[in-house]
């Protein structure tokens, strides 16, 4: 699954697309690839974010829009459920087939870590500063993965329970596990990324019934997770740079 018929294309003003769509000109890409970014209040990260990954995929040949999900209410952050509307909503948009669910505060340092799907689902933020270039523990599946839409819809993409911080990407590893997939990973020595760093984000306190629902997967996954996604569309907005769906995904309380 890699763009062969892609190496030698290049890019130009006529192959850029409001909603922050990116095509190469002289080739066709293999694959089309969606980056869902959930987001609240990140403006400065967004546009340090974009800065650096619009060339960056670009260089890489890249057919790609980019889709930034925006919870709108004072709820509790819920980053799955953002990502699940985004690949709901970003699927309506175009025929893409890879799907990248990223933070909006990892950058990439090597152009080498292709933004692309794989055989399997694929973790690409396993070499951050943060943690330095390490993983800390074997089974990580935060910060960017990717996934092809067939391995998404085969997990019934992220819990939409996860509201606060932590353990929804504990909870999609179990789910890949469960489907008979594993994690791959791109070589530590490229992958190598950094953090922009914050103080947590108000509205996003840690979880408390995260480890639950964690070891639960195999039993609910198919009952919980895009089959299951209800969300308001507040407005769907194309901009330059980026196409922005805010979202009201209610609360924990619903
Ligand atoms: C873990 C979090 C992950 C997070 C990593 C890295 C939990 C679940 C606890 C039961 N998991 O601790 O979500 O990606 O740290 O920051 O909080």
């Amino acid at each position: 699954m890699d763009d062969t018929d892609c190496t030698h294309g290049r890019f130009s003003p006529d192959n850029w697309q409001f909603g922050g769509r990116g095509m190469p000109q002289l080739c066709k890409a293999l694959q089309k690839i969606a980056l869902i970014i959930p987001y609240r209040n990140r403006d400065k990260h967004l546009k340090t974010w974009l800065h650096y990954m619009h060339p960056f995929l670009q260089k890489q040949q890249g057919d790609y829009g980019i889709y930034v999900v925006e919870q709108v209410e004072d709820s509790t952050f819920n980053r799955a459920k953002l990502m699940n509307v985004g690949f709901t909503e970003a699927s309506k948009d175009y025929h893409y087939d890879c799907f990248i669910f990223s933070d909006v505060d990892i950058i990439l340092m090597d152009e080498r870590n292709l933004y692309r799907c794989s055989q399997n689902p694929k973790h690409m933020a396993n070499s951050l500063d943060k943690f330095n270039f390490r993983l800390p523990y074997q089974t990580l599946f935060g910060g960017i993965v990717a996934f092809t839409k067939e391995q998404f819809l085969k997990v019934n993409g992220f819990s939409n329970l996860f509201w606060g911080w932590g353990g929804e990407d504990d909870e999609l590893y179990n789910r890949v596990v469960a489907a008979g997939m594993k994690v791959e990973r791109p070589n530590p020595n490229i992958s190598r990324s950094r953090v922009l760093t914050h103080p947590r984000d108000p509205g996003n306190e840690e979880t408390r019934m995260s480890l639950h629902l964690i070891n639960k997967a195999a039993q609910f996954m198919h009952e919980d997770g895009l089959n299951s996604l209800k969300y308001e569309i507040v407005s769907h907005t194309k901009h330059k740079l980026f196409t922005k769906i805010t979202v009201n995904i209610g609360s924990s309380q619903q």
